[in-house]
């Protein structure tokens, strides 16, 4: 899969993606992540990407001009454009699994107040937001979009990762409890059944334990 970033701070984004998994998915060629400096389609003298907002008010708006002629810079081919935007559709695992399937993704990041409204209209591209809380631009939401779908593309996950049994798997559930020696920490003890070594009994510990969690941290995961 070949995922562009479109952005004025590619620098954010350089190192996690060298890093752990996803550097390992890009080192291997799963993935072709390539990071564009929107700056360097501003055309003007001082390559300036940001102006004033029509109608008035404190802050400034991303132009659209640059961010144009970045993305047309990409060339022709069938692909999504998604501008990353607190006002997008949410993204959950059903839109992570979506966007694997793609063969050619775009990610628009913007700053300040936001982006022209006809980068949505024109380019054209589909808004995006990884939830309810306030960032101050796209760059950290195409990072985890990267991480997300790259997770998803065969070769990524051995055997060590398996994402079979992931919290948000197709069971929708939380991950059950994990625990790893030593036996006891501190005064608190490993489940017994974990020792046991009767793998039937340990899939049924996990089963329960995992719809425990989950009815607990996260019941609306079990509402119909
Ligand atoms: C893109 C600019 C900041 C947004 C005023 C200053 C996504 N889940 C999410 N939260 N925040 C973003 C996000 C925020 C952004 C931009 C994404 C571009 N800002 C602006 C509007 C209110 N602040 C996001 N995806």
């Amino acid at each position: 899969m070949r995922i562009d970033v479109l952005t004025i701070f590619p620098g954010i984004l350089g190192e996690p993606l060298r890093e752990s998994l996803l550097g390992r998915a890009i080192e291997q060629g799963v993935v072709d992540v390539r990071l564009h400096d929107i700056r360097a389609f501003a055309t003007d003298r001082h390559h300036q990407v940001d102006d004033e907002a029509y109608g008035g008010g404190p802050g400034m708006v991303m132009k659209p001009e640059p961010v144009f002629a970045a993305v047309e810079s990409l060339g022709e081919g069938e692909r999504r454009t998604i501008l990353l935007s607190p006002a997008g559709r949410r993204l959950d695992q059903d839109l992570v699994r979506e966007l694997a399937a793609e063969r050619w993704l775009v990610l628009v990041c913007g700053r300040y107040e936001g982006v022209d409204e006809r980068v949505v209209k024109g380019l054209p591209a589909e808004e995006v937001s990884i939830g309810d809380y306030v960032l101050s631009g796209g760059e950290v939401p195409a990072l985890v979009v990267v991480e997300a779908v790259t997770r998803l593309l065969p070769g990524v996950i051995g055997r060590e990762e398996s994402h079979q049994q992931d919290s948000f798997g197709h069971d929708g559930l939380l991950d059950h409890p994990h625990y790893t020696r030593p036996a006891e920490f501190r005064g608190m003890s490993v489940p017994e059944i974990l020792l046991s070594g009767d793998h039937a009994a340990i899939e049924r510990w996990r089963r329960d334990a995992a719809l425990e969690k989950t009815r607990s941290n996260r019941p609306d995961l079990l509402e119909p």
